[in-house]
Order: structure tokens, then C-alpha cells, then sequence
């Protein structure tokens, strides 16, 4: 329970937000409700593990055994790679999902990015420029808001990139739901893997302390065939622990349809420990606690381009800082004022705004066509076509056996071309 559980502003809030539906980002909420980061800066948290992220790029045929000295039924690369992609995706959700709620504190709505806003950054590994990883972010969209990243480290070779669109709505239990649309790809060294995004919905929103809880099934599909479901759930589902969750490994798609006997189980708390089943013996997998999220290395405010995130709200940001909610609106309108006047200068000029780093691909479209853009995009589609998930706008994660695959038309999805980088000319790290 935080301190503002028994607030009228709290009770007010709540009030307020049993009348909303839909879209979060059309409801002004509290000033102590309200987050000075944007939502740009969330998808850092893939790279956040950098040994994790990292080890997955080095593993080999003359090291896979060394790796998880605790696991003896390990029998190929491919199952350590596909072990280390599980021990790098469940540490990313703890940042993704918790980094927030640390020390008593509790879930805020972060700023709302606008059409091109740009979040950038660095991990340093050592001295050449070669090994730091470097680290992307683009709303690509405003209206429905989407975020498109890439982490690269040419180095090691290894590569994750991937776009989020969300979608909010509060039940009647005030219970705020989270859908996304959208995936990662990480690829690295001839091997890529399709990551699909979990459901989530907000908890303890009654005792003024919100923190994120995930739900239903993800999956990654390796290209080597093998599969992870993970199935999330809450306190009191399989065990009495919040942030559960069951990952089974498959040997492919069609042994996990026929729900066969998987590899491996690896259960426990995505924020926290986790046990593994080698034959009938359950040894530790993960343990949270004995890695380090790395803090991105971010240019000062003063060296930053118009577009880069933390420039571009600072004096909205302040303003939450002081609490002031005329300060907080007087900045946002300004914000939201000039980006109003730019689409219409765009709409008048017939000049519409151009994504600095990702394109969007039809894939329907361009299967048929000879110029089939960019190879992730062409791995996405092989990757999708072996693990039976859905290719179209649904939600992230959708079998193609299901309703909403066969209701929807189309299949778009964002892309980071590199060369786009590699010609940048305003924006540095
Ligand atoms: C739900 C959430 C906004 C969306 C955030 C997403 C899903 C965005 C994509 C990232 O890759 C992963 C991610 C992580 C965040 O945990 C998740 C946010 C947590 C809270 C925030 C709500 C909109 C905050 C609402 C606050 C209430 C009290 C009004």
C-alpha cells in the first residue's frame, strides 16, 4: 500500500479512470501519477544485460558444455544457445517489467512519444569503438503509438530488433490491460529467434501501488526449430509467487502442439530465481540477482538534437519533478501545439514525415514481389512459418489457427535498415 492509497486525489483518480476506455494516452492523469521518462526510453532494457546478451553471441561447439555445468543432458550448441536466448529474455522482463517498482515505487504513466522522437545510447565494453553495443529507439508511429529498436554489437555479431504497439483499456475492476502487437528478432552468428510480447495488466491499482503483472503465453522460435513456450501468471496460479512463469522447450512447433514431452521445463519467477528439470533432477537455472542491469551510457541534455527524447521533454519533465500541474500542462500543450503544426505543414506541403531508421514492410505484398526488403524481414517470415504464429497485425504472439488471424488483412511490420544508420548525419551517440 503506498502513501497515496488514501488520498481523495487517489480515490479521485480512480473515479476518473472508471470512465475511461480505449487509449491511455487521451487521459490526463495526476500530477503523482505521472512519469518524467518516456516510453521511448523502455526498449533500452533488451540490451540492459550486456553478459547475458553478449554470451549468447559467443557460445560454440568448443564451449556449449561449459556453459551450464549444472545441466548434464545438454547435447548441442543449439540447446545452450537456446537456454542462454530463455537466461537473457526472462533477465530483459525484469527490467522491462519491474526496473520501475524498485524500493517501494510504484508504476507512473510515462510521457506519450511524439511522431519521431528519438532515444539513443551506448553500452561500453572496452576501448574499441567495435565492442561497445550500440543502442536505437524511434516512435515510428504516434496515432496508433508504436516504438521501433534495434541493439547491435558488431563485435560479436549479435543483434536484436523489434517494434511495440500497445494497446490499453481498464476493466470495470479498474484493472488497466495491456495487449501488444509487434515482436523482436534477435540474430546472431547464422541463428535468429522470433520473441513475441506477453499480455500484461496492472495490479495493485486499489492500494495506490501499480506494478506490472504478465500474462498468457509467449514464445520464441529459434531457427534451428526448437521452441519455448512460457506460460505467465500471478500470484496463486502455479505457485504463490508473483511474476511465475513455466517455460517448456520443444524440439519444434509440431511437438509442442502435440503437447510431446519437452527438452527441457524451466519454472520459477521471471523476476527471480528460476529452477530447471535435467531428467528427474531440478537444479538452479537463473538467478536475477547474480546479474547487473548496465546503465546506458546517454549523451548530457546539451549535446542532444531536437528529437532526442530527454531534450525534447525537459521542461515537461521539470515540471513533474515540481508537482505543477499548470507548469505540467502550459509545457505539454507546447509540445503537443508544435507537433500539431508540423502534420499540418507536412499535409499542406505534401511532404509526409519520413522514419529516420525503420521502414515498414508489407509483408503480403512483398512476398510476391522479387525485391523482398531486407533480411530480417525475410527471417521473420521463415521464423513465423515454422512456429505456426501469425504474421498479420494481431496481437504479438497469435496462432494462425485463430479468429482474429483469419479476420485480418493486413501484415506490416517495421524494420531497421542499417545503412540508414550508418548514413546518419544529425544524430549521434
Ligand atoms: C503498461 C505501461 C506502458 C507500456 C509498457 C511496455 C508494454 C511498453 C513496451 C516495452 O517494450 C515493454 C513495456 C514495459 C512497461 O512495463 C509497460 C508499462 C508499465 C506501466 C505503463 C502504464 C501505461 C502505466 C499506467 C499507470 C496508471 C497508474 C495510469
Amino acid at each position: 500500500m503506498s502513501e497515496y492509497s488514501e488520498t481523495v486525489s487517489w480515490s479521485s483518480f480512480l473515479k476518473s479512470i472508471a470512465s475511461v476506455s480505449g487509449d491511455l494516452s487521451s487521459f490526463t492523469a495526476p500530477p503523482f501519477i505521472l512519469s518524467p521518462v518516456s516510453l521511448s526510453e523502455f526498449s533500452q532494457y533488451w540490451g540492459a544485460y550486456q553478459d547475458l546478451f553478449l554470451g549468447v553471441a559467443q557460445i560454440n561447439k568448443q564451449n556449449y558444455e561449459a556453459y551450464y555445468p549444472q545441466i548434464r543432458s545438454i547435447k548441442s550448441p543449439d540447446v545452450t544457445r537456446m537456454l542462454a536466448v530463455l537466461q537473457w529474455y526472462l533477465a530483459t522482463l525484469k527490467c522491462q517489467y519491474t526496473s520501475r517498482t524498485q524500493k517501494g515505487a510504484f508504476e507512473k504513466k510515462p510521457l506519450n512519444p511524439f511522431l519521431g522522437e528519438v532515444f539513443v545510447g551506448k553500452w561500453e565494453n572496452n576501448e574499441s569503438k567495435k565492442s561497445d553495443t550500440i543502442f536505437l529507439s524511434e516512435q515510428v508511429s504516434h496515432h496508433p503509438p508504436v516504438n521501433a529498436f534495434a541493439v547491435f554489437n558488431e563485435e560479436n555479431n549479435i543483434q536484436v530488433q523489434g517494434y511495440s504497439q500497445i494497446k490499453t483499456s481498464f476493466s470495470k475492476t479498474l484493472k488497466l490491460n495491456v495487449k501488444q502487437q509487434g515482436h523482436a528478432i534477435l540474430e546472431t552468428n547464422g541463428n535468429s529467434f522470433l520473441i513475441t510480447f506477453p499480455s500484461l495488466h496492472l495490479e495493485g491499482m486499489l492500494v495506490a501501488a501499480p506494478y506490472v503483472e504478465l500474462e498468457d503465453t509467449s514464445y520464441i522460435q529459434s531457427s534451428c526449430g526448437m521452441i519455448w513456450r512460457i506460460e505467465y501468471s500471478g500470484k496463486g496460479y502455479f505457485s504463490g509467487q508473483k511474476n511465475s512463469f513455466k517455460a517448456n522447450l520443444y524440439k519444434d512447433a509440431k511437438a509442442m502442439e502435440k503437447n510431446e514431452k519437452p527438452i527441457f521445463t524451466v519454472n520459477g519467477q521471471w523476476s527471480g530465481v528460476s529452477t530447471i528439470f535435467d531428467g528427474n533432477k531440478e537444479v538452479l537455472f537463473s538467478d536475477q540477482s547474480k546479474h547487473q542491469p548496465q546503465p546506458l551510457k546517454v549523451k548530457p541534455i546539451e549535446n542532444q538534437h531536437n528529437l532526442e527524447s530527454r531534450k525534447a521533454w525537459d521542461d515537461v519533465a521539470k515540471a513533474i519533478e515540481l508537482g505543477d500541474m499548470k507548469l505540467i500542462s502550459q509545457t505539454k500543450n507546447k509540445l503537443e501545439n508544435n507537433q500539431r503544426e508540423l502534420r499540418k505543414k507536412e499535409a499542406k506541403e505534401k511532404k509526409p514525415w519520413e522514419n529516420r531508421w525503420f521502414k515498414k514492410v508489407d509483408v503480403i505484398k512483398t512476398k510476391t514481389e522479387p525485391d523482398f526488403e531486407g533480411d530480417t524481414i525475410n527471417k521473420l517470415v521463415a521464423l513465423a512459418e515454422l512456429s505456426g504464429i501469425s504474421i498479420k497485425n494481431i496481437q504479438s504472439g497469435s496462432k494462425t489457427g485463430t479468429k482474429e488471424h483469419k479476420k485480418a488483412t493486413t501484415a506490416s511490420h517495421w524494420s531497421f535498415v542499417m545503412d540508414n544508420w550508418l548514413n546518419e548525419k544529425e544524430i549521434t551517440i
